[in-house]
């Protein structure tokens, strides 16, 4: 079985825990579009009514409007669910998220859901956070060399991600700092240091968030709490 199979039966577990009139929080990348698709399906088939989205990037808004899902900006009401990927998945259901650049919104839209709901395929699996995935950080672009400086005493490997000859921008305008977490770091201590950074608007630390995570391995899908 493929991995694009695997993180399409992960994202179909998770949308069946979505209800109609649910307001649902849309993640972004390869696997949260899946469960995007399969909304958009079961509105259309008549299998949920009512359900509107709550987009955590330009790129999922397009496709959940694609697909027939109303969208609403965030605002302060909570969301019932959020359902989204993510770049490494610990034990204890921290994450790494932000790969695909969207971690700010993805973390504005999650917090304020009721029931955030992890989709992967197994290689996202670690033992500890750090294991295999560089940290994404978002941080402004104005006075971003004075960031980064500040940023490689923390964590000296990091480098802005670059598109092309351009830095990456953000769907909010922001630079991203991608950094390799050394073995054995305190990761709820880099977190408070990194927020407490100047120039830093979040991190893709996702601690203590998710309710559960359907992982699909060729095996079958493991539901971990
Ligand atoms: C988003 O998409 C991000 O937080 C994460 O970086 C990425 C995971 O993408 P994929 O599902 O394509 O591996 O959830």
């Amino acid at each position: 079985m493929d991995l694009e199979a695997l993180k399409r039966e992960a994202a179909l577990r998770a949308v069946a825990l979505v209800k109609s009139g649910d307001r649902v929080g849309l993640g972004t990348g390869s696997t949260a579009k899946y469960a995007i698709e399969e909304i958009g399906r079961k509105l259309a088939a008549g299998e949920l009514t009512g359900v509107v989205g709550v987009a955590t990037s330009e790129a999922s808004d397009t496709l959940a409007r694609q697909v027939g899902i109303p969208v609403e900006p965030l605002d302060p009401r909570p969301l019932d669910i959020a359902i989204d990927g993510a770049d490494e998945i610990a034990p204890n259901l921290d994450l790494i998220k932000g790969l695909g650049g969207a971690l700010l919104r993805e973390k504005l839209t999650e917090v304020q859901a009721r029931r955030f709901i992890v989709i992967a395929d197994h290689t996202k699996l670690v033992e500890h956070i750090g294991e295999k995935s560089a940290l994404p950080i978002e941080i402004a672009r104005f006075g971003f060399l004075s960031t980064i400086e500040r940023l490689r005493a923390i964590l000296p490997s990091g480098r802005l991600r670059q598109l092309g000859a351009q830095p990456y921008v953000t769907d909010n305008g922001n630079y991203i700092f991608d950094a390799q977490i050394p073995a054995g770091t305190d990761i709820a201590a880099l977190e408070r240091q990194l927020k407490g950074t100047l120039g830093v608007v979040d991190t893709g630390l996702f601690l203590g968030m998710a309710e559960r995570a359907f992982v699909a391995a060729p095996d079958g899908v493991t539901e971990l709490t």
